[in-house]
């Protein structure tokens, strides 16, 4: 019995609006569409506004905060960017454990940035290539209004299959991910 009650007690303070709202600061990234696992509820056009400008509905959606990814695995990718351009050191998760941490069950995803630019990747990519959602370039945390708050990085210097691939793929400002699959 008192064990029962220490169970209920405790999924109860799981519940309060404190513990949720603390987990909701500092969210920088959405996962949406084929996925198992959520943490968030439809997509509320009336106050998310970019999402609903962009298209992105939902019923369900797992959040992601800075905080979570800083405890991935973090990857290092030393690369130029723009192509050609100045040698950066940039840092982050592997794409693949971010979308796992919402189980995902799709074979495709579509990647959205905060101006709206959007650029689909297959899981095989995915897969296939270590790309990282960075969060820090040269040491710093990638901001707001520069490449933040993560942006799409490929190890195209190291991976020859990406030798010489253009920057179409490396989305700077990613604030959604939907895992979508194939008819
Ligand atoms: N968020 C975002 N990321 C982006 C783009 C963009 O328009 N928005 N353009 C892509 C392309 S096509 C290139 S060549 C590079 C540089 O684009 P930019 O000069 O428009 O920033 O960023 C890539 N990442
Ligand atoms: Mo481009």
């Amino acid at each position: 019995m008192r064990i029962l009650l220490i169970m209920i007690a405790s999924m109860l303070a799981a519940c309060t609006p404190a513990s949720q709202s603390a987990e909701r600061a500092g969210v920088v990234l959405t996962l949406h569409g084929d996925i198992a696992a959520s943490n968030r509820a439809a997509m509320d056009p009336q106050i998310e506004p970019l999402f609903n400008t962009f298209g992105l509905e939902f019923e369900q959606a797992y959040v992601v905060s800075g905080a979570q990814l800083a405890r991935l695995a973090q990857h290092d990718i030393q690369v130029d960017y723009p192509a050609g351009g100045a040698q950066r050191a940039f840092r982050g998760p592997l794409l693949r454990d971010v979308l796992a941490l919402a189980m995902p069950r799709g074979d495709n995803v579509v990647v959205t940035a905060l101006d709206g630019y959007q650029r689909d990747i297959s899981w095989q990519r995915i897969e296939a290539h270590d790309v990282i959602l960075a969060t820090s370039m040269d040491g710093q945390p990638l901001p707001m209004g520069g490449f933040g708050p993560a942006m799409l990085v490929w190890p195209r210097a190291t991976d020859r299959a990406l030798a010489g691939m253009s920057d179409d793929d490396w989305l700077w400002g990613v604030i959604a991910i939907e895992i979508t699959t194939s008819p």
